[in-house]
């Protein structure tokens, strides 16, 4: 059986949420109270010792880190077009799930950790790593539907949460429709998952925020 040790909120633990349910496969949910310190437990250390989630566990064997966590599913379980074994499209895929530990994970992502964690407009900083991804996913997807290929792989769902929130980070994809035309392919395959709504807490900073960026741009 897999247990997968998760925070509903995280763009981290939803890679591993939507990719499970792509894939079909039963699995058990166990969410943790980060703001408790549930993931810092002695359990939750001897299972990952970076004391994060996500977590996964089949059977008798444990894997952490988003990226680790999907290429894991995609071999044991999923079909060769999620995780090419060709060396370029195996090289390609690597390279953004590479991208999602550097660009997305101090771009998108982080815009969002300021805005709805902290309740502070993302830098100029954050805002430009964002748009500098985002320009070079248009490139890419210039060329073919996906990330890698002519198929969908473990790329796409390794990206694609904090891309499909990118406005809780108050990073706009008006500019970029072939981004929103694959954040579109991807809700389209069957089995997916949405990331979740917003809890009220997280929901009224990001209204917070934009409405004090809204006053000082009037
Ligand atoms: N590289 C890791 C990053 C995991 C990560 O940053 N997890 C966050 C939630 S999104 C976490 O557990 N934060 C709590 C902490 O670091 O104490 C992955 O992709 O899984």
């Amino acid at each position: 059986m897999i247990t997968f040790y998760t925070y509903a909120q995280s763009g981290n633990c939803h890679k591993v949420r939507l990719f499970l349910n792509l894939l079909g496969l039963p699995y058990e949910t166990r969410e943790l109270n980060l703001a408790q310190g549930e993931h810092k437990t002695e359990e939750m250390l001897a299972l990952n010792p970076f004391g994060q989630v996500p977590v996964l566990s089949d059977g008798d064997k444990t894997f952490s880190d988003s990226q680790a966590i999907l290429v894991y599913l995609a071999r044991r379980y999923g079909a060769e077009h999620w995780l090419p074994l060709d060396p370029e499209g195996l090289a390609k895929v690597v390279r953004w799930l590479a991208a999602t530990a550097g660009e997305v994970q101090f771009g998108p992502a982080a815009a969002r950790v300021a805005v709805i964690f902290r309740g502070e407009a993302p830098s100029d900083e954050v805002r430009n790593r964002s748009t500098r991804l985002l320009q070079a996913m248009s490139r890419t997807l210039a060329l073919g539907e996906w990330l890698v290929g002519d198929e969908p792989t473990i790329a796409d769902i390794a990206v694609f949460p904090y891309l499909s929130v990118a406005h809780h980070g108050l990073i706009d994809l008006t500019p970029f429709p072939r981004v929103r035309d694959w954040l579109a392919r991807v809700a389209a395959l069957p089995g997916f998952v949405p990331m979740p709504e917003l809890t009220p807490a997280f929901a009224e900073r990001l209204a917070t925020v934009h409405a004090s960026l809204s006053l000082k741009a009037a």
